[in-house]
């Protein structure tokens, strides 16, 4: 699949806006047939956005199941013969989506995209009804999983991830025109040896037959470095500039579909070359070791939730520079392809997750607090959900794979991972991946509940992924203790000869809270727990990445361990620093 573009082939047309909307909670729409009319008693919603915060509503806050969406969009007259798709950048956890009386697609998963060839429903320059009825209950066969318990007031929907349960349509839907012949997918592959750089690409097309495929890559100038012809081949690009952490520098590939000089069509697929290798207990990028330094980030703002919005991501990236970092991760799935490309076009670097966030029935409303289930088990997470998480990890890696700025793949956020179910799960979902993405290092993310020498997944990650909370979970307040604690385990993970990534430490922090006695929740204790553990990464030379938890505050559901949130970021939900983002600017800036 490939994203809706403009090119000399191809159009598209947005349908973000203000969208007809009505939560359906006895599940009548499909029965009663909503999209084969206007929709019945809507109010409206804004797209992109989660619809939960937006109505001030305590029930839409936390409602669960269908919820209908609905608009009407002219096909341009100008796209008479030609290929219509409908795109919808995410629809979460679910959707399936009408076009007119006609189902089109169903999709499941909230955070990757779908679409729908539309073609045979539509007349350019007159309007279809779109309608998309939008699901958000989790089960044990969902990623991320959840189960709705019966409680006297009625069903609730319980789940073990530590952010807010945002669903709607979270990211752009279009309308898109491409010829009948058309360009199906890409796949680039950088390397580069002594100033040349390599590109191996494969083009896949469909319906071209008797038409070839020509590539063209050019510089940023737009000045033409190599050509291929070909549905596959190898590109060489003398004196390559390359893509570096901090400088995003990016080529592109014109793909068409050709006979003699006719272009039938043509895609722009932008290229950075680098390379990415681990090496012992280094994380190397074009050949030299990188050090992650950044953040566990959530796409959360006020209002919206979990809406991508370009003015907060553009600002969100202005801060990263301002405080120094060169990474964060995709915590907990996957995020919308423009923050991919920004970080790309910036020479972030990103730490690519799916949204198999939760799998540990050990962990509560925080980081402990059992809640009941068996983690692996016929009736709780089982072969289905594997299924479903190995379709999870294919989506996100065939949706991101050209991607400079993604150098590693996590596969899972603290699965429970100390068991021989979890082995047995996790075993195929690594093959899944190496499979899908031969070129990158793949790994999961490891819970303090799995330490060493417990742990039984991490055998199967090229790095090792540890979120840690000493001196906040366990020391709380004992920054001594926790610091030896500390340096004893990240001593005995060393051990292991991998690359080691804290992806995870920190304090939750009332923001505007002081004192010259530190003490969890000031200021000053998230800035001296941050301290010691960075006197413990600095003394473990496997250490090469630190991403503090979290970049901002965000929400959650509700719970004693999290007032208005969790408040683990350096930086407020409004994004207003705290302490801790002066303290890590003189330490990331410093440094660099
Ligand atoms: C870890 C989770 C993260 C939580 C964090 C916390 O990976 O999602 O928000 O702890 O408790 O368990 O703040």
């Amino acid at each position: 699949m490939l994203r809706p573009q403009d090119t000399a082939t191809r159009e598209k047309k947005r349908l973000d806006g203000i969208w007809r909307f009505r939560l359906d909670p006895e599940s009548r729409g499909r029965r009663d047939g909503w999209f084969s009319g206007p929709l019945p008693e809507a109010g409206d919603m804004a797209v992109p956005a989660s619809f939960n915060d937006v109505s001030a509503d305590p029930a839409v806050r936390d409602y669960v199941g269908d919820a209908w969406y609905q608009r009407t969009a002219r096909v341009p007259r100008g796209w008479a013969g030609q290929r219509v798709v409908l795109h919808f950048e995410s629809a979460t956890h679910r959707a399936t989506v009408w076009v007119d009386d006609h189902e089109v697609v169903s999709h499941e998963g909230g955070y990757t995209p779908f679409e729908a060839d539309i073609t045979e429903f539509v007349t350019p320059g007159s309007e279809v009804r779109i309608t998309a009825c939008v699901n958000n209950a989790l089960t044990f066969q969902t990623i991320p999983p959840g189960t709705t318990e019966q409680t006297p007031a009625g069903p609730v929907l319980r789940y073990w991830h530590d952010f807010f349960n945002y669903a709607g349509l979270h990211r752009s839907v279009w309308l898109s025109a491409t010829p009948q012949a058309h360009l199906d997918d890409i796949t680039v592959v950088t390397e580069h040896d002594g100033g040349t750089g390599t590109v191996r690409y494969v083009i896949d097309g469909r319906d071209g037959d008797g038409l070839d495929v020509r590539v063209i890559l050019r510089d940023e100038s737009g000045a033409e470095v190599a050509r291929g012809e070909g549905a596959e081949g190898v590109l060489s690009v003398p004196d390559a500039t390359l893509w570096q952490p901090g400088r995003g520098y990016l080529y592109t590939m014109e793909a068409q579909l050709v006979r003699d000089d006719e272009v039938f069509d043509s895609y722009l697929q932008t290229v950075g070359i680098r390379t990415v290798e681990v090496r012992g207990t280094e994380f190397l990028i074009n050949g030299e070791p990188f050090h992650f330094k950044g953040f566990g980030k959530h796409e959360d703002i006020p209002v919206t939730g979990k809406g991508h919005d370009n003015a907060w991501m553009v600002h969100d990236f202005r801060l990263l520079d301002w405080v120094g970092a060169n990474s964060f991760r995709t915590s907990h799935y996957p995020y919308s392809e423009d923050v991919l490309d920004y970080a790309d076009r910036h020479g972030i670097v990103v730490i690519d997750e799916t949204a198999a966030v939760g799998l540990n029935m050990g962990l509560g409303g925080g980081i402990f607090g059992s809640q009941g289930y068996q983690t692996y088990s016929p009736e709780t997470i089982n072969d289905e959900t594997q299924r479903v998480h190995a379709q999870a990890i294919r989506e996100l890696i065939a949706r991101d794979k050209n991607h400079p700025c993604v150098v590693l793949w996590s596969i899972a956020n603290e699965p429970e991972s100390d068991t021989e179910g979890a082995e047995d799960y996790f075993r195929p979902l690594f093959d899944v991946a190496r499979a899908a993405d031969p070129t990158r290092p793949v790994g999961f993310v490891n819970v303090m509940l799995a330490p060493h020498g417990k742990c039984r997944v991490s055998q199967f990650g090229d790095v090792l992924m540890l979120n840690r909370y000493y001196g906040w979970y366990v020391n709380t307040g004992d920054l001594a203790s926790a610091e030896i604690a500390w340096r004893e385990e990240l001593e005995a993970w060393a051990t292991d000869g991998k690359p080691i990534i804290i992806t995870e430490y920190g304090a939750d922090t009332l923001s505007g809270l002081h004192s010259v006695t530190p003490q969890p929740w000031d200021e000053e204790y998230q800035v001296a727990y941050l301290e010691m553990n960075h006197r413990v990464f600095d003394s473990v030379p496997a250490v090469v990445g630190e991403q503090i938890w979290n970049f901002a505050d965000f929400k959650t559901t509700a719970g004693i361990m999290r007032v208005d949130g969790n408040k683990k970021g350096v930086f407020t939900r409004d994004r207003k620093p705290k302490s801790a983002a002066f303290y890590m600017r003189r330490r990331w800036r410093e440094e660099a």
